[in-house]
């Protein structure tokens, strides 16, 4: 144990905390800028120094680890000048065009700049003699260099939490400046879209972009009707950004909202994730069948999840040979637009054209997603807009809506039910989980025990999980996978991604299949989620998922009367040809 003083209150802390943390203990906030939870420690930005007794030089309490009898000054008229120029500085080359900044109101610099009351600029300003550039070209994420503190957060996440390295640092000195392969905008470098960097840039550096505009444009025109699509990790997020604790869900409210902001249907993406897994499980027993008991040496196992963008990018671009492994199910949220502006349109006797679709998305790379050439199956561009989740807290903010008091409302219908089982795919492992849960009872006839609806062996927030589970005594049509244990993996986060891919590549994987969410922590912990977004974060946006799964009467996808409905009245059966029209799709490229 070790002690010391912060501030002249004692401390007492393990070996190895940083001053940092041990101020936190004591509810001393220490200002930061390159300092991220989830992230290795940069220290370069200096905003964190404090003054240690005895020591002529000011510390960077992020990167200081304390020690046993140190006297700490956090607020001294010495930190406090210093810490002020260190701003200035940084303001001195950053275009602090504020008021036209879509970060204005949620910039770190604008905070502190505004905490510490920077009313004069002392040093000369350096922006207008800066080479910068803002790159505007990919569909989810815009760079803009003149805004960068060059803090490094983002070259940090996109190599420590990704593995991608999209983003490094170029250049030395003043002309040192985040960069990519070859300064190419960000559309043309190994960049996933997953947004990572833009939910840890403090400034408006890395953003996302945003439809926000386009959206009221389209519910503000009488001749459209617009139809939005809510993800399963947005209704644990949202609340984080309209005044509610991490972990909440607002479910009900967040449906209430949408319906106020003008939205003609309210329907749910969890209902088109249910109709995966009736697809994506039907796809998996045909491969395991062709594999097993056909012995066709071109099936591709392990077969792997499609549903996460910024995962089938990283395969694109990183193992392109193993494309055919991919689950050729489109995501719920293209299967749900091909349905919107087909199925929905007819049962509502609605011409497409006139339909407009949006999302709302826990994640940056479904913009990319929704504009890619594969995703007009239905005649027309299958959804119109995604929109984040801080996207849609803008809007309710503009609209004035009081989000805590609203009252709870439910999905409109035809698209808007759904069961525990969708509402896990937002958590790492949930696609897994649903699958499983639904395969048992296609496969065995059985209905899986209650008790075991819960499958913890594929839960929690490990980077790679490996699952096994012994197929006993199936229906006759399923003989062949008698005794076969079914082995499957779940990788979230890119980085656990490769060493999944690494493995199955050196053919020391054999798995059947495999679950791979591009964030850490699955969607919950997505780009376009509630800024701060971290572990501790992330754990309780798991919980209150689970606590939704739980909470649900129906808790198997192929309980889903509305799933049930479609392929009765539209799709015929999983699989079919309308299905692999509108919901299955092939990545080349
Ligand atoms: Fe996801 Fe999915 S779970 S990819 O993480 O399969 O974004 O939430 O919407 O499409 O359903 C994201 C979340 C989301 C899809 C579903």
């Amino acid at each position: 144990k070790i002690q010391l003083n912060i501030n002249g209150f004692p401390v007492d802390v393990k070996p190895g905390t940083t001053i940092l943390e041990a101020a936190s203990k004591v509810n001393v906030t220490i200002p930061t800028l390159c300092y991220h939870k989830d992230l290795c420690v940069a220290g370069n930005c200096r905003v964190c120094v404090v003054e240690v007794a005895g020591q002529k030089r000011l510390s960077a309490a992020c990167a200081t680890p304390c020690e046993d009898g140190m006297d700490i000054l956090t607020n001294s008229l010495k930190v406090r000048n210093s810490r002020k120029h260190i701003i200035e500085l940084l303001l001195s080359e950053h275009n602090a065009d504020c008021t036209k900044c879509y970060k204005n109101g949620k910039c770190e610099l604008q905070l502190l700049a505004s905490e510490y009351k920077i009313m004069t600029q002392d040093f000369i300003e350096l922006l207008p003699w800066k080479d910068y550039t803002i790159d505007m070209i990919s569909p989810s994420i815009i760079k803009d260099d003149s805004k960068c503190i060059r803090c490094q957060r983002c070259v940090r996440t996109c190599a420590e939490l990704q593995g991608v390295n999209a983003l490094t640092v170029a250049y030395k000195g003043d002309k040192m400046k985040i960069s990519t392969f070859f300064e190419k905008p960000m559309n043309d470098v190994v960049c996933t879209n997953c947004g990572q960097c833009v939910n840890r840039c403090p400034t408006g550096a890395l953003v996302e972009k945003n439809y926000v505009e386009e959206v009221w444009d389209a519910i503000s025109d009488p001749g459209k009707h617009v139809v939005v699509q809510t993800a399963p990790a947005v209704r644990v997020g949202l609340g984080e950004d309209l005044g509610f604790d991490p972990g909440t869900r607002v479910t009900g409210k967040m449906v209430a909202a949408l319906k106020r902001l003008g939205f003609d249907s309210v329907m749910d993406t969890d209902f088109s994730a249910d109709l995966t897994i009736m697809e994506e499980g039907t796809e998996l027993l045909t491969r395991l069948k062709k594999a097993l008991k056909d012995k066709d040496p071109d099936v591709k196992l392990p077969m792997a999840t499609s549903c996460s963008p910024g995962w089938i990018k990283y395969i694109e671009h990183m193992y392109p040979e193993y494309l055919g492994n991919l689950s050729t199910c489109k995501s719920p949220q293209q299967m749900f637009g091909a349905l919107v502006k087909t199925y929905y349109a007819k049962a509502r006797n609605l011409d497409p054209s006139k339909i407009v679709s949006v999302s709302i998305m826990p994640c940056t790379a479904k913009k990319f997603e929704a504009a890619r050439s594969e995703m007009h199956d239905s005649g027309y561009r299958d959804v119109d807009y995604v929109l984040t989740t801080r996207e849609l807290s803008i809007m309710i903010k503009q609209a004035g809506i009081d989000f805590m008091s609203l009252p709870d409302m439910e999905f409109d219908r035809l698209m808007g039910e759904s069961t525990g089982a969708a509402v896990i795919f937002g958590v790492t492992g949930g696609v897994m989980e649903a699958a499983l849960r639904t395969a048992y009872e296609l496969v065995t006839g059985r209905p899986v025990p209650f008790e075991n609806l819960n499958i913890t062996a594929v839960r929690g927030m490990t980077g790679v999980k490996e699952a096994s589970i012994k197929i006993e005594n199936p229906l006759k049509e399923w003989k062949f996978l008698d005794g076969v244990e079914l082995r499957c993996a779940i990788a979230h986060g890119l980085i656990n991604a490769k060493t999944v891919m690494d493995a199955v590549k050196a053919g020391k994987a054999n798995f059947h299949f495999l679950e791979v969410m591009a964030c850490p922590g699955g969607c919950l912990g997505g780009g376009g989620q509630p800024i701060p977004t971290n572990a501790e974060i992330r754990d309780k946006r798991a919980k209150a998922i689970y606590e939704e799964d739980a909470w649900k009467p129906i808790r198997k996808s192929h309980e889903n009367p509305e799933v049930q409905k479609i392929y009765k009245d539209f799709l015929g059966e999983p699989l079919s040809e309308v299905s692999h029209h509108l919901l299955h799709t092939k990545y080349t490229s």
